[in-house]
């Protein structure tokens, strides 16, 4: 039984001027991410590729191994609760 937390590989979508609050959380977690840059300045967020990630085409969005979320006050309440269970099994599993 794998009894370590599998490494929480996130993708950050958007630009610095959207995502700051959600890029705090993820620097106060320490979690590792990768920014895939959504400019909307171009006018990238309504591309359909990004829409079929964010229907809205909005920015920030977040994909942690698939699973897809976006507004960011969601997306940091789901990273504070993803890293609080993630340490519990840490904590219980060893
Ligand atoms: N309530 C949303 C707001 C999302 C939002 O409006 N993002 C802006 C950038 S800060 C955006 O995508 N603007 C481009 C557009 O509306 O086309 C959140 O907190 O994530």
């Amino acid at each position: 039984m794998e009894t370590r937390p599998a490494k929480m590989v996130l993708k950050l979508y958007g630009s610095a001027m959207s995502f700051a609050r959600v890029l705090v959380t993820i620097l106060e977690k320490d979690l590792a991410y990768e920014h895939i840059l959504i400019d909307i300045a171009k006018g990238e967020q309504k591309s359909e590729a990004y829409k079929q990630l964010q229907p809205f085409g909005k920015v920030p969005a977040l994909e942690d191994d698939g699973f897809l979320i976006f507004e960011s006050r969601a997306i940091c309440k789901y990273l504070a609760r993803q890293v609080l269970s993630r340490s519990f099994c840490v904590w219980i599993l060893g």
